[in-house]
């Protein structure tokens, strides 16, 4: 059963959250969401419908595409393998510890969403490197942004690459990896201070950074062996927040669930989409399913539902294959990370179930829900479907995410909890 009340539904969905989402991001290259709002403007919801409809099947082609560049045996390859949630044995992986010889890049896409690529450049730095060559052949047009990764001190051919980098127009972020090792070493002197070792190493890179005329150079220390130390975090929080919308969505979905701080912003990226999926459901007349539930009849498109609670499991690798691979990592068995999950599994997301979702909402609070709503978005009385359903199918996406979240959240616990 779900239950809300009046100030329940405004803290999930306010009229400034809509016009808020509808004004904000200049940035979007894919469908502009004026449109939308001058379709809602005009009080014409069949055609919002049809805009959203069109702005999610472009959200789902988006592309990133993440250069991975610096010395030879620096840790690109190890990194890309972790960034992809993956272990350097893992099929699929990039090969590591070996010496490069092409000049061509290679392409290892996100499993789950094919569209976002990290890309494994060749080494820089042989005896004659040139940085301008180096990105020519490499194609540098393709990639969103660079990470430089250096293991060692600075050297000339980071700052030749980096200053080549600004020259194209585009953004690099600078990675010192292996500082497990360097804190390792530093270690036997009696001198040793952690933070002054770490101060130091970030000290030698900016400076070399600037010494090409980069100004305020990003820095981050990473091991590669352990994403969860160190400054990994603020690299991905960092990339995140410069991306264009559009791209920072897609990222977000494709990231694995390294920490409970990852999960909490996919959750914030589903719960974008729920009120567009919620009117595309209800708003889409040409399969229907008609529901019955006690006391009232509506009419939603389970499919999209559907589609959408797939979505939710791979994104939260909740799927069986991805819990199959954490239960392998973590020496735990699927069982034991089964045990920990409420929701229903993601081999029984059907038509039946979902319908059972749909008609477990409360009447009386969706009926409440959908008057709210009614004065929300202009000419929502008015679809076939009507309020109703855009309230019943709002409040089960958001529930079933609230539960899903809650269960990757007790997943990825279960299996730290034996890994440590
Ligand atoms: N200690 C330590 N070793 C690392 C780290 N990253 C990679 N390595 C090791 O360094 C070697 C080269 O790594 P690889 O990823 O193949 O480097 P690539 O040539 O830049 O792709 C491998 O033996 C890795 O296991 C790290 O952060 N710390
Ligand atoms: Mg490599």
């Amino acid at each position: 059963m779900l239950l809300h009340s009046q100030s329940e539904m405004e803290e999930i969905i306010t009229t400034e959250e809509v016009n808020e989402y509808l004004d904000a991001d200049n940035s979007f290259e894919i469908i502009s969401p004026d449109e939308i709002k001058e379709a809602l403007a005009y009080e014409d919801l069949p055609s919002a419908v049809g805009k959203i409809k069109d702005y999610l099947e472009q959200q789902d082609r988006v592309e990133l595409n993440i250069a991975v560049t610096g010395e030879s045996g620096s840790g690109k390859s190890t990194f890309i393998n972790a960034f992809r949630g993956m272990g350097d044995e893992d099929e699929d992986s990039a090969a590591t510890g070996v010496v490069e010889t092409t000049m061509k890049p290679t392409a290892y896409p996100y499993k789950k969403y094919p569209n976002v690529k990290l890309w494994d450049l060749p080494g820089i730095g042989t005896p004659n490197f040139k940085a301008e060559e180096y990105l020519k052949q490499v194609e540098f047009q393709r990639y969103d942004f660079f990470i430089i990764f250096a293991s060692d001190r600075f050297r000339e051919c980071h700052a030749h690459l980096a200053a080549e980098i600004v020259k194209m127009e585009k953004k690099f972020y600078f990675v010192r990896s292996k500082i497990d090792a360097n804190i390792y070493a530093e270690q036997r002197k009696k001198t040793f201070n952690k933070q002054n070792t770490l101060d130091a190493i970030r000290k030698n890179c900016i400076e070399g950074l600037e010494s090409v005329g980069v100004n305020s150079p990003l820095v981050f220390l990473i091991t590669c062996f352990d994403l969860t130390i160190y400054e990994f975090k603020n690299l991905e929080e960092t990339i995140e927040k410069e991306l264009p919308q559009h791209k920072r969505h897609v990222l977000m979905l494709a990231l694995p669930n390294i920490s409970l701080e990852i999960n909490e912003r996919k959750k914030k990226e589903l719960e974008k989409n729920i009120w567009k999926l919620a009117l595309l459901s209800a708003g889409v007349a040409s399969v229907p399913v008609p529901l019955l539930n006690a006391a009232l009849s509506i009419s939603v498109d389970v499919a999209i539902l559907m589609k959408e609670l797939r979505r939710y499991y791979n994104v939260f690798s909740l799927d069986p294959a991805s819990l199959q691979k954490l239960a392998d990592r973590s020496g735990k068995s699927v069982d034991d990370l089964k045990y920990v999950l409420k929701s229903p599994l993601h081999a029984e997301i059907n038509k039946d179930l979902v319908i059972k979702l749909l008609t477990g909402s409360s009447v009386a609070a969706t009926e409440a829900a959908a008057e709210y709503f009614l004065g929300l978005i202009p000419g929502l009385g008015s679809l076939a479907a009507g309020s109703l359903s855009f309230a019943t199918v709002y409040f089960t996406l958001k529930h079933c995410l609230d539960g899903l979240v809650t269960d990757a959240r007790n997943v990825l616990i279960a299996a730290l909890e034996t890994s440590v």
